[in-house]
């Protein structure tokens, strides 16, 4: 059902806003072209990359080493590393018992995979991606929600990006804390060692770098969605695709 949205040079953004995106090139290995920092070289470099800069800002088709269709998105120009000895995820907020979690310790509790098309709101998609990881809702019992909260909030070790949920989407059996993705532990440039995965919605809502789950009572809109995005990301259900009266 997705097929039209298939290298359909959607732009990237649904309402027509340019949005001047900064393409991490850092944790690509192309730190050997040497414009590691400097902004306005930098975005040069991202116009040049993506060619038809106006039909598609970000990008970097058939230049990246993109395993399987994926393009690899940061909003951060360098994102610190963490393994096993360094991660930490918290969860804090609205909840009865705030907890902090090593890698080994979301390892140790029970993994859920799942097989689905990741769906890039821009157009790309790549067909039946595995994932795997731990079930949201069950860090959101462990922690005990309080009466109250309504959503869910979650930031990135980018030290720039944030997501958040509705309580109920939070909560969704199809929603995880992953650690793994294509059978494979999650690598760095996909978000390792934890992403998200909210596999009903727009890849946005997946914040990668994983390091904060607070609940709130009130959804606030993550860093695409103060510019522009939807809050609630349904594939194929929103960002001004399901609202055509002709379809
Ligand atoms: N922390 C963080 N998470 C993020 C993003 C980002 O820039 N930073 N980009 C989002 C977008 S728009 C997409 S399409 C996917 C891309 O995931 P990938 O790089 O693994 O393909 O990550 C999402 N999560
Ligand atoms: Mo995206």
């Amino acid at each position: 059902m997705f097929d039209k949205y298939v290298n359909s040079g959607q732009p990237e953004e649904p309402r027509g806003k340019p949005i001047g995106r900064r393409v991490l090139l850092g944790t690509l290995g192309l730190g050997a072209l040497g414009v590691a920092t400097a902004p306005t070289l930098q975005r040069g470099l991202e116009s040049f990359l993506a060619g038809a800069s106006d039909k598609d800002p970000t990008g970097l088709t058939g230049l990246l080493p993109n395993g399987g269709g994926f393009r690899y998105y940061s909003v951060t120009s360098s994102v610190p590393r963490k393994n096993a000895d360094t991660y930490r995820l918290t969860i804090d907020g609205l909840v009865d018992h705030p907890a902090t979690y090593t890698l080994a310790e979301l390892r140790a509790l029970p993994q859920t995979r799942m097989v689905r098309d990741v769906q890039c709101v821009t157009g790309w998609r790549v067909p039946d991606t595995p994932f795997e990881g731990v079930r949201l809702s069950r860090l959101l019992d462990a922690a005990g929600v309080r009466e109250g909260a309504g959503a869910v909030r979650f930031t990135c070790f980018d030290g720039a990006y944030s997501e958040s949920l509705t309580l109920d989407q939070a909560r969704r059996a199809d929603v995880l804390v992953a650690l793994r993705m294509q059978d494979k532990d999650l690598g760095h440039a996909h978000g390792g060692p934890v992403r998200l995965y909210v596999a009903p919605m727009y890849f946005y809502k997946s914040a990668k770098w994983l390091s904060g789950i607070t609940v709130t009572k009130d959804v606030k809109p993550g860093y695409w969605e103060e510019r522009g995005y939807d809050v609630d990301a349904w594939v194929g259900r929103s960002n001004g695709r399901d609202d055509d009266p002709t379809t």
